[in-house]
């Protein structure tokens, strides 16, 4: 970080958008409650071995019952936007057919009771949970999920888009494409790269047609998606490093952001793939390139590579998080200048930003400085790309609470508050009294 952190708040104009996030999956539990169906991850969770606990998203944080004390608790932090997913099982859930009503008036309360508390709703439709009955018709890998998919999103867009301050169509088309697909650590579990490849191209055909579509509807809210990126660094100086290195950037940040910004893939992933490329149908690249309101940025790490052994950051001497990703806050700024100079960028939002450590309830406090200091040092280096001239409009710590943290269960804790599972407390830890004492600074 370059600045202090007391100086921090001052590097940021007003209007900022300061917010915190969550998805339903990770945190609303209520599993079967009033006509929720199956999601993907329901079903995979029953596999044995899927998740590291054992465990689900079944009760996971109660915030289905609980969501006006997890409301007070962001408005009694002071923190002015909140980010959450829409269950589309919850709403629909076969996937296609009939809307489950009361699932939507769970969100029309959830909405209601944000805009009350002065609390902006950001919403997304599709963060990982995709109705169990259209996966066993193919989910992703089959071209008619797009056409389901833009019927849903038409549908929330209808009842909520008056009142969202903003729809994300995707969370981390890299995420359900290539854990869910080709390594199978994620929902739905599968291995193959061709498949994995016809995911990527078929949710950002569905994102492309669902802001077709909404545009058309006279949706209100802007509209964007929200993509997963890291900087890609070469582990040596080697040619063959830096070949991998230039081949992964292609994979995990031009394969969206080309289509999703020129209209075509990236010509050397194309060839990479080669019968593992997807099928893409005339007219589809036209339909993904929209016009972006917003471009959502997930930030973590970087990551190094190369065509040796991966490097362990631990072993490299590096400071890590318990997920053991690289706490590097400069990839923040080399990220977001990078895809500044190299695609003509919508208003950008860091839509996530945070980090597991081993919280620990002591005394009825939770001491996370480590967690203090990963967020102002990240919040700084997004202070030095807005000043490098990058249009970051907002910024969302992930996450507000302790989650479901996919395939490591309840084991990571990326909340800035703590729950204790057994009796659904919640407590604010220390960082979340740092954030709040933050945007105070920001409003001074
Ligand atoms: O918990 C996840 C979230 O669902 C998507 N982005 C990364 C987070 C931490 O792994």
């Amino acid at each position: 970080m370059t600045n202090r952190s007391d100086q921090l708040p001052r590097r940021f104009p007003p209007g900022f958008v300061w917010g915190v996030a969550t998805s339903s999956y990770q945190i609303e539990g209520a599993a079967d409650a009033e006509g929720r169906g199956d999601s993907i991850w329901d079903e995979f969770c029953r596999r044995p071995g899927a998740i590291k606990d054992g465990s689900s998203g079944e009760v996971a944080c109660d915030h289905y019952h609980r969501f006006e004390e997890d409301a007070d608790l962001i408005a009694g932090l002071g923190i002015p936007a909140y980010r959450f997913s829409i269950s589309w099982p919850r709403v629909q859930p076969l996937g296609s057919g009939p809307w489950n009503e009361p699932g939507f008036a769970f969100y029309d309360r959830l909405i209601d009771t944000l805009l009350a508390r002065g609390i902006a709703p950001h919403v997304t439709l599709y963060h990982w949970d995709l109705p169990q009955a259209l996966q066993e018709s193919g989910g992703w890998a089959n071209r008619d999920t797009v056409g389901r998919f833009v019927d849903y999103a038409r549908e929330v867009a209808r009842r909520f888009g008056d009142r969202a301050a903003s729809i994300s169509t995707h969370n981390e088309p890299w995420v359900v494409s290539i854990l869910g697909h080709e390594a199978g650590i994620f929902a739905p579990g599968l291995k193959s790269q061709k498949v994995a490849m016809q995911v990527s191209h078929h949710l950002l055909l569905s994102h492309g047609l669902a802001l077709q579509s909404l545009r058309a509807q006279g949706c209100k809210a802007p509209l964007g998606i929200v993509l997963n990126q890291s900087p890609i660094h070469p582990a040596t100086d080697s040619p063959e490093d830096l070949a991998k290195a230039r081949l992964d950037d292609g994979l995990t940040i031009r394969w969206y952001m080309d289509p999703l910004l020129l209209g075509r893939y990236p010509e050397d992933v194309m060839s990479f793939l080669g019968a593992d490329a997807p099928v893409v149908e005339p007219g589809d690249m036209d339909a993904i390139r929209q016009p972006l309101d917003f471009l959502g940025i997930n930030y973590y790490t970087r990551n190094v590579s190369g065509t040796g052994a991966p490097l362990d950051p631990i072993g490299a001497g590096k400071e890590v998080t318990a997920m053991g990703w690289e706490v590097f806050p400069g990839g923040l700024s080399e990220l977001l200048g990078r895809l500044h100079a190299d695609y003509a960028l919508p208003p950008v939002y860091i839509m996530e930003n945070g980090a597991a450590y081993p919280d620990v309830l002591a005394d009825g406090r939770v001491a996370d400085p480590s967690r203090i200091r990963f967020l102002a040092s990240h919040i700084g280096a997004l202070a030095d790309a807005l000043e490098a001239g990058v249009e970051v409009r907002g910024y969302f710590v992930w996450s507000l609470i302790d989650n479901f943290e996919w395939a490591d269960g309840y084991s990571k804790r990326f909340g800035i508050v703590y729950v204790d599972y057994a009796t659904q407390q919640r407590v604010p830890k220390d960082s979340a009294l740092w954030y709040r004492d933050f945007l105070a600074g920001t409003r001074g």
